[in-house]
């Protein structure tokens, strides 16, 4: 085995140690987890920004956001009224599971419903790190091209749910929603699907129920 490989398979299960037991601390809490990734700009904090308000009517919820600089994305979501925490990766591309446990303690763990981690903007890295989170939610835009599913294979495949946003300007993108699908379906036919528009606000209202279910799921969840 190259040096290289023995490295990155060192990093990968010292993350997936630290991963497991957060899956393990999030299910005995009760905690619903999501990991959000995309790539740069599909509307992760939009989407997140339209929904969580009226989520947080009847949870608490709590929120990790990660980039490479800047508090901007924690700053919107706390404007909407949510509390968040930023973590700056300073070059890295994706977040580990380590800074979400270091994360946690800005929050009262005992009190939160459903915790939403924002990754950092990349449809590469982020597939290779596990979180402890119960599904990733994959957001792609219509604006990036109808092939990403076809060229990011290895998200695909680690999603639960797969998002196509910006569905307002398909149109003008000459973007075709049903062979994008298509292509991401080929990949990983276990998806959930949803078309939104954070401008019109299209299936939105669908994908807060879907999250709603899956809190109510979390809850009703006895380990056994
Ligand atoms: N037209 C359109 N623009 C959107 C939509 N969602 C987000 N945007 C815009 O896309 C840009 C990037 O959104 P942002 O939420 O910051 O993306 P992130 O980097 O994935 O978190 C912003 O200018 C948003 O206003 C949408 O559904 N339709
Ligand atoms: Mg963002």
């Amino acid at each position: 085995m190259s040096k290289k490989v023995e490295v990155k398979d060192k990093i990968l299960s010292k993350n997936q140690k630290i991963a497991d037991e957060l899956r393990e601390l999030f299910a005995r809490k009760k905690i619903l987890t999501v990991n959000f990734v995309s790539s740069p700009g599909s509307g992760k904090t939009s989407i997140l920004e339209k929904i969580l308000p009226d989520l947080s009517k009847k949870y608490k919820i709590c929120v990790i956001e990660g980039d490479l600089e800047t508090e901007n994305d924690a700053e919107r979501i706390r404007k909407a009224g949510i509390d968040a925490y930023q973590i700056t990766t300073g070059g890295a591309c994706h977040l580990e599971a380590f800074g979400i446990k270091k994360a946690l303690s800005n929050f009262d763990i005992d009190n939160i419903d459903l915790l939403v981690i924002e990754n950092v903007g990349n449809l590469v890295c982020p597939a290779s790190f596990d979180l402890g989170e119960d599904f990733k939610i994959v957001v792609i835009s219509t604006p990036e091209g109808e092939d990403k599913p076809a060229k990011y294979p290895s998200m695909i495949r680690v999603s639960d749910v797969i998002v196509i946003n910006k569905i307002d300007l398909a149109e003008y993108m000459e973007f075709d929603v049903n062979k994008c699908l298509e292509y991401a379906r080929k990949i990983n036919p276990r998806l959930v699907e949803f078309k939104t528009s954070c401008k019109t606000g299209e299936g939105l209202k669908e994908l807060a129920e879907f999250i709603d279910k899956k809190i109510i799921e979390k809850n009703a969840d006895t380990g056994c």
